[in-house]
Parts: structure tokens; C-alpha cells; sequence
């Protein structure tokens, strides 16, 4: 489910302090928490020559948590009648099956139960706040529970059928038996005002769901005679966000964690995206339109220069580069473009047009020159709107509010606040003073509120036998892909050089933010989640496919007139790489290895 472009916000990432005291770390460097175990990544100077005679480290066994079983729903009806603490019970009604459809296939019939906890009214702002629901259960119960992170700023709550990754999902976690909420976390509307009241910021940035889950939780005993058996979170961008924030503070709650395009330090990377706006700005041929700072005839001059430095370096030519590293190494902007001679055609970059790119690429810089966020992988995707949206008209219309409402201390007048007038003129340095700043009404910092604590130390999820699963686009254009990797090399580094026994990250190579691009970017996630979590059977490779021409999940127009309409690629557990075998069909997923 897909919230509306319009409505997303901006997404990035989450620093790497996970908890952000304030004070100098925008540089983005995780600490690495390890214990003594840690042992440094090679490549970093620093070689591990094993001990002579080393024995194989003893692998270490985690548990398998065990699969769930089913019951019946009861009476739906009744469930109007549940009675938790701080929770209103507004409808219960039954849904007849088909009445909702998911790519065209109807959902089973189930049970809607819509709420809310913690009616309140702000003494800061006058307005009315609490944390709205709805909770769908079927009749047909698997037993688990799944709770479904929304995206952008929240303020609304999606239909709480529990997407299951990437674009044009074919199917939904409610179907598939679970039992699924869904909620605004924390206020009604999709704008960023309710950043004014202190306690809405910290429902949105982690409180609604520890509030939300016990809740869930009884209403789903109350409604089958038992409580879940296993629980899963998940969602993509903000809803990533909140799937990573609750790997850090409710690692007790949940067995299974889907992670997708995560802006878990999503206050930094809307800064870069800001400093990104103003960059092409600079650029810009008509002021204000930062778009006309980095063209679409420019930005696809671009991806044919990327494909054609890195398209074959995975075996085969077929549009998509699935070596995301070696195509770093690979690809130089200032080389591999043509620098322009005259005036900008199309056919060339100039030169301040290169200095400023690059330097976004490589990664926005503060006013001290120190790096906000995260590198960008080059990729082919960035001459797509779903790449141009994030950086000229999201930067614009979505990071100024957020920065400027819910994370700045204090935040901005809203009287005739100017979005893109701020973005294009604020200082950076001045947002990140403000947006790591505290007072005595604002007592949670921004990057406190909205990021996961030690996002590197998992040890407590881990020994439960929890396990998470995480995919990025490497064209995501506003939270990148770069930053969860290094996200994932520091987890692994803090777990003896090796995480994979309870955490992989996929990427999806040519995929913008969650859905779109140059890609194959459908996939469900969720059901490899559960097989590890109740199985303990890990997935070296999920199967994705292209959305060409009649998908039922709906047409992803990005998919190259030359791909085959149903393309498939395996999505490999990083740090592998699909690979094409050299012989077979390079339409299909089987005709290439993960290495
Ligand atoms: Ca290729």
C-alpha cells in the first residue's frame, strides 16, 4: 500500500549514533558496539591473519522460535466491547470476503475493529490528539501478528491489509491469515503542524507503536481465545524506519522485523536532501526549479554513462547493474561524462555541474565540510521521476516542513510558512544546531525520537531467536542505499564479522524510494520472514520481478521497453551479487547465482 507521493515524506536515514546526544556526530559513523568479539573488517588496514592453527569458530546456535498455529475468529461483533486501558473502541464490523482486492484477488472475510488510545488535548497547540487505529482480523486466523508500518509523515491510517515488500504487491500479509493494525501514530492529518506539540513528535517517532502493541495484542486474545503465536513488523521508508526503531526498543515484541528503504536517520537525510535542493538550485537555468540545475536529458546522459561502465560487470548486458560496489569503483562522474564545452545541451555536464553533483553523490556536506547524511550509489535509475520527485519537489514541499515543524527545537512560526522558500534559503548548519537541539518543552531531541537507539546492537532480539530482513534500492534518491549497507557492515562487525544468522539485507538494484525505477521491485518479502523465524530456513536470494505490461499489482512504467514484461532476478543477501550464469535466459531469475 502505497501512500500517495504527495503525502510521503522524505525519508533518510538514521545517524549513526542511533540516539543522538547532539553533539558532533553527523558524520555518520556508527560506533561499533560490539564487545571484545568485534573483529575489524579487512580491507581497512588492519588485516585479521588467523592464528595458525585456527579451528572454525563454533557456529552459534540461535533458536528457531516454532511455527504458529491457527484458531477461528469469534464473535466480531463483541469485539466493540473490548475494554484496554487508554483505548477507545469506535466500530466492529464484519467485512465480507472480496469486499477488499489486492492486485485484483479478494481479501478473506475478516473483522474490522477501528479505535484509538490516548484521546488528549495539547496544552501546546489547543488541537486534539490520539493515536488512531484500525485492526483487521481474519476468520480465518494463521495465529501471527503483523504490524504495519506506514510511511511518510503518518497522519493516516492505511488500510491495515500488511504490504509485504516492494512495489505492486501481490499479496498482503491479511490474507495471508495474520492479524494486522494499522494507525496515524499519533495525529490525524499528513502534515507536519503536529510537530508543534512535544508529545505528538515522540508518538510519531517511536511511542505509538510501544503503545499500540500490547493493545494489539490483547484485542487479537480477546478475539480468538489465545494471543499471537509470532509477531512480525514491517513496512518501507518512515514505516522502515519504525520496523528499525523497533529492532532497538521493542526487541521483545516482535519475532520477525521487514525492513525496506529505511529512513532510520531520517532528520539527517532530509537536511542533505535540503542542501541537495539548494546545490541545484545553484544550477539551476530558472531559479527556484531546482530541477533545471540537473536535467532529465542530463540525468539520463548519466545513466547510460553508468550502464555503460557497469551494466556487464555482472555477467550480463541487460540494463540492470547489479554490482552496485564494483560499479562505484568502476564509474567516474568527471571521466565518464563529457564536460561541456559550450552552453548545457543535454549531451554534457558542465563543470560546476559535476563539482556539485559529485559532491551529493558522494555525499552533502554541512557548512564545516563534515558529511551530514550518506553517500548515493551511482545507479541507472536516477533518470526516472521517481528519483527527480525526491530531489527537486520533496526537498521543496515535504523535508522544509518536517525539519522546519517536527524536529527543529524550537520549531518554526507555521504562520505563512514557505516550504520551498526555506529550503532554498535556510542555512544548514543552522538546521542541524536546531534539529539536535532540546529545551525545556522539546525535551527529546530529533534524532533521539526518530532513530534507532544502537541500531548495531541487535543482542537482545538475536538470543530471543527474532529475525529481521531489510532490502534497499539502490536508486532510492532520499534515504540511500549506502546507509543501510554500512548500517549492515557495522551490525556484522558487532557480531564477530557475521550477522547473517539473524539479519540480511537485499538489495534491489535500480529500484527509487520502496517501488519504481529501472527494476524488478516485486516481491514478497514477508513469507521468507516467516519460514526463518518459524523454520529457521534463511534466504540466500528472494525472487523479484519486473511490473511491465499487465501486472496485476499495476504497471511500473519505468521497466525498459526492452526488458521482458515479467522479468525475474534473484535479490541476493548482501554482500552477494546475482550474477548471470552465461548461459540460459537472462529474462529469468534461474539463468543467475547469487557470489
Ligand atoms: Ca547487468
Amino acid at each position: 500500500m502505497k501512500t500517495p507521493a504527495s503525502l510521503i515524506f522524505v525519508a533518510s536515514l538514521l545517524t549513526a549514533c542511533g540516539g543522538g546526544s547532539g553533539g558532533g556526530g553527523f558524520v555518520g559513523a556508527f560506533p561499533t558496539t560490539g564487545t571484545s568479539t568485534v573483529t575489524p573488517p579487512a580491507g581497512n588496514g588492519n588485516p585479521v591473519t588467523p592464528p595458525p592453527d585456527n579451528p572454525a569458530p563454533p557456529v552459534e546456535t540461535l533458536p528457531v522460535l516454532g511455527a504458529a498455529t491457527g484458531a477461528t475468529l469469534g464473535d466480531c461483533a463483541s469485539l466493540a466491547g473490548f475494554t484496554f486501558a487508554n483505548t477507545t473502541i469506535s466500530a466492529a464490523n464484519s467485512i465480507a470476503a472480496g469486499t477488499l482486492s489486492v492486485a485484483g484477488k479478494p481479501v478473506g472475510a475478516h473483522c474490522q475493529v477501528r479505535g484509538s488510545m490516548y484521546q488528549r488535548t495539547s496544552p501546546v497547540d489547543g488541537q486534539s490528539y490520539a493515536i488512531g487505529f484500525e485492526m483487521r482480523l481474519p476468520v480465518n486466523w494463521n495465529g501471527r501478528y503483523f504490524y504495519q508500518a506506514n510511511g511518510g509523515l503518518d497522519g493516516s491510517i492505511g488500510t491495515a491489509t500488511g504490504p509485504v515488500g516492494g512495489g505492486g504487491v501481490l499479496d498482503n500479509a491479511l490474507n495471508k491469515g495474520f492479524a494486522v493494525i494499522s494507525s496515524d501514530a499519533g495525529h490525524a492529518a499528513p502534515t507536519p503542524f503536529f510537530g508543534i506539540d512535544p508529545q505528538a513528535r515522540l508518538d510519531y517517532g517511536y511511542q505509538a507503536v510501544g503503545k499500540l502493541t500490547p493493545m494489539a495484542k490483547a484485542l487479537i486474545a480477546s478475539a480468538y481465545g489465545k494471543g499471537p503465536d509470532r509477531s512480525y513488523i514491517g513496512g518501507c521508508s518512515n514505516g522502515g524506519r519504525h520496523t528499525m526503531v523497533a529492532m532497538s526498543r521493542y526487541a521483545d515484541d516482535y519475532d520477525g522485523f521487514l525492513v525496506g528503504d529505511p529512513g532510520f536517520r531520517l532528520p539527517l537525510a532530509a537536511s542533505a536532501n535540503i542542501v541537495g535542493a539548494q546545490n541545484y538550485n545553484a544550477l539551476a537555468t530558472t531559479p527556484g526549479d531546482p530541477g533545471t540545475g540537473f536535467t532529465l536529458a542530463e540525468r539520463t546522459l548519466v545513466s547510460n554513462a553508468v550502464l555503460a561502465k557497469c551494466d556487464a560487470l555482472d555477467g550480463t548486458t541487460d540494463g540492470l547493474v547489479q554490482d552496485t560496489g564494483a560499479c562505484q569503483a568502476a564509474f567516474s562522474l568527471d571521466r565518464d561524462v563529457p564536460t561541456c564545452s559550450g552552453s548545457r545541451d543535454g549531451t554534457c555536464l558542465s563543470a560546476d555541474q559535476k563539482l556539485r553533483i559529485g559532491q551529493l553523490f558522494a555525499g552533502a556536506l554541512d557548512g564545516g565540510g563534515k558529511k551530514i547524511y550518506a553517500s548515493f550509489p551511482f545507479d541507472a535509475g536516477l533518470n526516472t521521476t521517481g528519483w527527480s520527485s525526491w530531489k527537486f519537489s520533496n526537498s521543496l514541499n515535504l523535508d522544509s516542513g518536517a525539519v522546519a515543524f517536527v524536529w527543529q527545537v524550537p520549531p518554526e512560526n507555521p504562520s505563512g510558512f514557505n516550504g520551498p522558500n526555506f529550503t532554498l534559503t535556510a542555512n544548514i548548519d543552522s538546521i542541524l544546531s536546531k534539529i539536535t537541539a532540546t529545551d525545556g518543552l522539546y525535551t527529546e531531541n530529533s534524532l533521539s525520537f526518530m532513530t534507532p537507539p544502537n541500531p548495531t546492537d541487535l543482542s537482545r532480539l538475536k538470543k530471543r531467536g527474532a529475525k529481521v530482513m531489510a532490502y534497499h534500492g539502490t536508486s532510492d534518491p532520499i534515504f540511500s542505499s549506502d546507509d543501510t549497507q554500512h548500517w549492515y557492515d557495522q551490525l556484522a562487525a558487532a557480531n564477530g564479522g557475521d550477522a547473517s544468522n539473524f539479519a540480511r539485507f537485499y538489495r534491489v538494484p535500480g529500484m527509487n524510494h520502496c517501488a519504481g525505477g529501472p527494476t524488478t521491485d516485486q516481491f514478497d518479502m514477508l513469507a521468507p520472514l516467516v519460514n526463518w523465524v518459524e523454520k529457521g530456513e534463511a534466504a540466500d536470494s528472494v525472487v523479484a520481478s519486473a511490473r511491465g505490461a499487465g501486472n496485476a499489482g499495476g504497471v511500473n512504467g519505468d521497466v525498459p521497453a526492452a526488458w521482458s514484461p515479467a522479468r525475474t532476478r534473484p535479490l541476493c543477501a548482501y554482500p552477494k551479487v546475482a550474477r548471470y550464469k552465461g548461459t540460459g535466459d537472462i529474462e529469468k531469475a534461474e539463468s543467475f547465482s547469487c557470489q
